[in-house]
C-alpha cells in the first residue's frame, strides 16, 4: 500500500500557505515513533515558533492517558506544531486549536464538529484527535499541539476495534481529499486563530460544538462518575456543567475518560 501512495507535494503545500510563521519550516519524516517526541527534540535544538513536525506514518502515535492513536501510512495528516507562546496564550490553546482544526476540516466536510475536549467528529465518528503537551524551556514556554487527521485512510478498515468509532474524510465524501491543500489550510487557520481575541474564538467554538446543551457523562479521576448538562465553556477550554441539583461545576479534559 505504502509504495503506491503519492508523495507529499511540498510545492503545492507551500504555494497554498499564506502564513508568516505557522508551518514554516516543515520538518517532514516518512516514519516516526510519535511526532510529539520528535517535536520536543526539535524544540530542544532551537526550532523556531511555528515549526510543523509532520509524519506520513507513526509507529507509536499516542492519545491521552497513554492511549494509542493508530497512525498508518495512507495520505493522512500526523503533525505536531512547536509554538513558543506566552503562558496566557498557552492556557487558551485547548479552545484555539480545536477551532482552527474544525474550521479547516469544515471547508472540506461542512458537518465537521468539535466533540469536547479534543476530537473532531463527522456523523458520530471520529476523524481527528488532538493532544496538547507543554514544556517550560530556558527560553520560555513551548506548547506542542499534536493533531492526527484521518484524511484519506480510514483506520477502521485496518483496526477492527475502531469500527463504529473512526472514519476518514475521504470515506465520508466517497472521494480522495487533497491533503496538501487541507494541511496548508490548517496552518493558515491556526495562525489566524492564535491571533484572534479569546471571546471571538470561544464564539466560534460554541458554533461548531457537539456538546453544549447536551447531557454529558463525566468520569472524574478518583471520583464518582455522573451525568450533567453541558452549559458553557470557559476560555481555557474547561466545560461548565450543571448537575440535576442545579449545582454548576467545571470539568477539565483530565476529568473525562
Ligand atoms: C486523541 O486521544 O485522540 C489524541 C490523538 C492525537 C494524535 C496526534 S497525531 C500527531 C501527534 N503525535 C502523536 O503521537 N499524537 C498526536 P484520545 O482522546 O485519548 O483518543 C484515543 C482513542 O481514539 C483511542 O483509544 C481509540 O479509541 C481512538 N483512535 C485511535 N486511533 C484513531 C484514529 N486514527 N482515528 C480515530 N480514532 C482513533
Amino acid at each position: 500500500m505504502t509504495a503506491s501512495l503519492p508523495p507529499f507535494d511540498f510545492a503545492r503545500f507551500q504555494s497554498l500557505l499564506t502564513t508568516t510563521l505557522i508551518g514554516r519550516p516543515l520538518v517532514y519524516r516518512p516514519v516516526v515513533g510519535s511526532t510529539m517526541d520528535l517535536a520536543r527534540r526539535e524544540a530542544a535544538e532551537g526550532a523556531v515558533h511555528g515549526t510543523a513536525v509532520f509524519a506520513e506514518e507513526q509507529t507509536a502515535g499516542r492519545g491521552r492517558r497513554g492511549r494509542t492513536f493508530f497512525s498508518p501510512a495512507g495520505a493522512n495528516i500526523y503533525v505536531t506544531f512547536i509554538l513558543r507562546c506566552s503562558l496566557e496564550l498557552h492556557r487558551t490553546l485547548p479552545v484555539r486549536v480545536p477551532v482552527a482544526v474544525a474550521e479547516a476540516l469544515a471547508a472540506v466536510v461542512p458537518e465537521a464538529a468539535i466533540k469536547w475536549p479534543n476530537d473532531i467528529w463527522v456523523g458520530g465518528l471520529k476523524v481527528c484527535g488532538m493532544l496538547i503537551d507543554g514544556e517550560l524551556e530556558a527560553e520560555g514556554p513551548v506548547a506542542f499541539p499534536g493533531i492526527g487527521i484521518n484524511v484519506n485512510f480510514d483506520p477502521s478498515t485496518a483496526q477492527p476495534d475502531l469500527q463504529r468509532i473512526a472514519t476518514s474524510l475521504a470515506a465520508v465524501l466517497g472521494r480522495p481529499v487533497d491533503r496538501e491543500a487541507l494541511f496548508a489550510r490548517l496552518c493558515n487557520e491556526l495562525e489566524r486563530t492564535l491571533a484572534a481575541p479569546a471571546a471571538d474564538v470561544l464564539a466560534r467554538y460554541r458554533e461548531r460544538n457537539l456538546v453544549l446543551g447536551r447531557r454529558v457523562h463525566v468520569s472524574p479521576v478518583g471520583g464518582a462518575p455522573f451525568e450533567a448538562l453541558a452549559v458553557d465553556l470557559d476560555d481555557a477550554g474547561a466545560l461548565v456543567v450543571e448537575r440535576d441539583s442545579g449545582v454548576r461545576e467545571t470539568v477539565t479534559a483530565a476529568d473525562v475518560t
